[in-house]
């Protein structure tokens, strides 16, 4: 396939300033006619072809200012339309008439239908699903739409902007027209028409515009869409308090559909959302549900300045909207919640996601230079590492020159295509700091390791560290340069009291910020008068790992005393995963776990803390995942033995704390309404961590099923029915309670997802004929992505036992399934089909058959592009 390159970037040869798009719709002949006015740009050539991207379109009429084209002038085919002997004056009226079938359209990007809903999804190239354009994110058009439907099937006519006209037509059929005064490239494009339940409110922004606000669901589940309004208010309000950023239509629309391939998409004024993120009520909806909603309808609300105002030049600067965006719906969530609680989730997600990215075949800088696909670079290093980046800069300035470097980016930038480097100037401006080896986090992949060591002379009272960063190869970057990487950092006395620094020598140390820029620097600190424990990373300044000559006690001192609660739990996870990791190790070689009292003791001290939030409390109480501990192993993993080791410390804490974790367990519960605040959030989540603690002490699913039986909300029932599939697969309780949800549940795909999500978990080789069986549900379908993922997705990539069997089996199974999956919807495929990327780290046996299975997967002929690419930069 061919491969794009970011240095081959070139401005088009045209320029569309004006987009009239009119939609007759209809299930299966949808008809689009769009009007495009054109003008040659400056310094083209005057005989250049005009040639517009297609997707599988089916031209039906073409016409330049209203005379059809000769056969001769134009050649069109389903991916391109070339036309030449354009008039001389270069300006000229373009009109292009298709036909599409959104019903046969599952794929679900361009224009398709889901639950008889019309929908479309153009980001990243789905526009040109739809017609003939120059389907690219710098060529910025205003666009005015007139759809028409059978009233009957579509009494809603949506699409960007203002609304303008509407009206009746003969044959029970109707018309709507919208018209947006911004300027937008065809991938913000939207239109959404169909029979939908409708919850209104208002929002009058800070200078005084009226903003109707509309939220689009299932009829009957209207009130499961109050949550997401708030959320939506909320986030408006945020926006102009802390950015400065206002809306700037009359109305915003929000739709929720249940076929969507991603969370949801930030068109200009009509955002189209998965529906899991916008349903939500106590009996149907975690907290996790709650918080995600939340998060992701600030993150689309926010991408109306930071990816529509000011767009993209390019797909390889993905990152100036998705980082950014990012690092806003993560600020706004710190100041809903709790601050530290939210970065220590960041953290675990990084981790969990984008560090395997970056140490994996996969890996890529924040901005890549070169793509086959780029819908396989809507990835965690582009939008979760991207927004580490910006937390950096924030970091490396302090938060008034960032908030001045956002400014003039917004001042500087509004109505732009705009680049990295427009982005890094605007700060380098605001500031007077050089930010060009900081730019290397852009470019550079992998993440950066920092090997730090330390040394105290009593008699001088000085403390040096010296820190040398490192980053392993990555594809097709054998060796980096060093970076500018922020290291936040206290040094703590006893009891924790922070000793300050008489002053620092060596490399640069602004307030509480090492600023590490060569490749190994040291770093002295004088007038401390103790022996410190240093404190490093706090607030985890930058996305890196540490390897560090921290003692056990001093880790133990951290987990006890740091003033941070990022690197307190830091220290404790750090803790935790060397037992868990020697452990497994010894699994895997027939011995049996060992476990100290200390690490015990030190659960049971932040269990008992009632200075501490229980949310993090919860988060301590967490023992590292299985592939959390199979990451800190690195290579050689058997998941089996992994799961042996973390069995054998969850069970130690368990029956060490058994009564204290009861009384506790009894203390937390709530009585009167569920709220999805922070707070309540934090005692459920501690309490089902207790929950989970006390059925492996007892031994016995009873006090799961009672809770599951007796749970007012999804978040304790959904807890229970984990425990009981986690813990006790295949008794008569877990049995009864997966039949009680169903029967509950059973109309609800979108609930039953929990039920499939969790029956995909089951530890052991029996999770597969599960899954093989859930296959065949009546609820369960391939063309659902939700549906895909909560079964196929859970299974692959969240069950480390079942998935990577020693036999294969799960691979085979999974290799099969990605191919059915790929004739349909290849995004889909690929994105799920990631889920190997860590293959060769496990121990030969498996990586042998994962290899069997991607090579199978590999020699199919008429891959999608999208999974030839993973499956080829997989192998490779
Ligand atoms: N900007 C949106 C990306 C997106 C997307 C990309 C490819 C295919 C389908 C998609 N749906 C949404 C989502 C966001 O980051 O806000
Ligand atoms: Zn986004």
């Amino acid at each position: 396939g061919q491969v794009f390159h970011l240095e081959d970037y070139k401005p088009t040869d045209f320029l569309i300033p004006e987009t009239h798009l009119d939609f007759a719709l209809h299930p299966e002949r949808s008809i689009v006619k769009s009007t495009l006015r054109i003008e040659r740009r400056q310094g083209t050539a005057a005989d250049a072809p005009l040639v517009l991207d297609g997707d599988e379109l089916n031209l039906v009429d073409i016409r330049i200012d209203g005379a059809p084209l000769g056969d001769n002038t134009y050649v069109a085919t389903p991916d391109r339309l070339e036309i030449r002997g354009l008039p001389e004056s270069g300006a000229f009226t373009l009109e292009l008439t298709t036909e599409i079938n959104p019903s046969t359209n599952r794929q679900l990007t361009g224009l398709y239908r889901s639950s008889n809903v019309y929908c479309t999804q153009c980001e990243a190239e789905g526009f040109r699903r739809i017609t003939y354009f120059l389907d690219r994110p710098d060529l910025l058009s205003v666009y005015t739409v007139r759809i028409e439907a059978e009233r009957s099937e579509a009494p809603l006519l949506l699409s960007n902007g203002n609304p303008k006209d509407k009206g009746t037509l003969t044959n029970g059929r109707h018309f709507a027209v919208w018209h947006d005064p911004h300027p937008k490239p065809a991938y913000l494009f939207a239109l959404v028409a169909g029979d939908l339940g409708l919850i209104k409110d208002t929002f009058t922004t800070a200078s005084g515009r009226h903003v109707d606000l509309g939220i689009y669901v299932e009829h009957g589940k209207e009130p499961r869409a109050l949550y997401a309004m708030d959320a939506l208010k909320r986030s408006m309000k945020w926006d102009e308090e802390v950015f400065g950023r206002e809306y700037d239509l009359d109305v915003f629309n929000v739709v929720a559909v249940s076929d969507f391939n991603m969370g949801a998409m930030e068109n200009k004024g009509l955002n189209v959302f998965n529906d899991k993120y916008v349903l939500a009520d106590p009996d149907t909806a975690t907290d996790t549900d709650y918080a995600g909603i939340e998060a992701v309808i600030a993150h689309e609300y926010f991408h109306n300045w930071t990816g529509n105002r000011i767009t993209c030049r390019d797909w390889f600067q993905l990152c100036l909207k998705e980082g950014l965006t990012v690092y806003r719906d993560h600020e706004f969530s710190a100041d809903m919640r709790s601050r530290p609680v939210k970065r220590i989730a960041e953290v675990k997600g990084l981790k969990a996601h984008q560090f395997p990215e970056d140490a994996g075949p996969l890996a890529h800088p924040v901005r890549p230079r070169q793509f086959r696909e780029i819908n396989n670079f809507y990835t965690s290093t582009v939008y979760e590492k991207g927004s580490e980046v910006v937390r950096m800069i924030r970091t490396i300035l302090g938060p008034e020159l960032f908030r001045k470097g956002m400014d003039l980016y917004f001042e500087r930038h509004d109505g732009d295509a705009a680049t990295i480097e427009d982005f890094i100037k605007v700060f380098e401006d605001a500031s007077g700091e050089d930010l060009s080896q900081f730019a290397f986090w852009y470019d550079q992949a992998g993440t950066p390791n920092l090997a730090i060591t330390y040394d105290y002379d009593p008699a001088t009272k000085t403390f040096e560290i010296e820190i040398e960063q490192s980053i392993k190869p990555t594809p097709g970057q054998p060796s980096k340069k060093p970076m500018h990487i922020p290291v936040q950092f206290a040094l703590l006395g006893a009891k924790g009291r922070e000793l300050k620094p008489r002053s620092a020598k060596g490399g640069l140390v602004k307030d509480d910020v090492i600023h590490l820029r060569k490749r190994k620097e040291r770093f002295s600190f004088s007038g401390i008068s103790e022996r410190p424990v240093p404190s490093l990373l706090r607030g985890f300044s930058a996305p890196v790992t540490l390897t560090s000559e921290l003692t056990r006690s001093d880790l133990v001192f951290l987990a006890r005393n740091d003033g941070d609660e990022v690197t307190r739990w830091q220290a404790l996870t750090q803790l935790l995963n060397a037992k868990l990791t020697s452990n497994s190790k010894r699994v895997r070689g027939g011995k049996p776990a060992t476990i100290e009292n200390s690490s015990i003791k030190l659960l049971g001290e932040i269990a008992f803390n009632p200075a501490l939030d229980e949310a993090f409390r919860a988060l301590s109480l967490s023992i590292p995942s299985e592939s959390d501990i199979a990451r800190e192993l690195g290579a050689n993993i058997d998941p089996d033995a992994i799961l042996g080791s973390r069995d054998a410390l969850v069970s130690a804490v368990a029956k060490a704390h058994a009564e204290r974790f009861a009384e506790l367990y009894d203390d937390l519960d709530q009585t009167g309404p569920f709220q999805p605040d922070a707070a309540s959030a934090g005692r459920r989540a501690l309490r089902n961590v207790l929950l989970d603690y006390r059925s492996v002490a007892q031994g016995t699913p009873k006090l799961a099923a009672a809770q599951f039986k007796h749970a007012d909300n999804m978040t304790d029932r959904a807890a229970a029915l984990g425990v009981l599939v986690q813990r006790f697969g295949g008794t008569d309780a877990t049995c009864e309670a997966l039949r009680a949800f169903e029967e509950r549940f059973g109309n609800d795909p979108l609930v039953m997802d929990k039920w499939f999500v969790v029956q995909a978990m089951q530890p052991g080789s029996e999770a597969l004929g599960k899954v093989r069986g859930l296959m065949t549900h009546k609820l369960f379908s391939l063309d659902n992505p939700n549906r895909t993922r909560a079964l196929i997705g859970a299974f692959s990539s969240g069950n480390q036992t079942g998935f990577n069997r020693a036999d294969g089996h799960g691979y085979r199974f999974f290799a099969e399934t990605v191919l059915t999956i790929d004739k349909k919807n290849p995004q889909l495929a690929a994105r799920l089909l990631t889920a190997m990327r860590s293959w060769r780290s496990f121990e030969p046996v498996r990586r042998e058959h994962a290899r069997e299975a991607l090579a199978t997967i590999a020699t199919v002929t008429g891959l999608s592009t999208d999974v030839r690419d993973i499956v080829e930069r997989t192998l490779a």
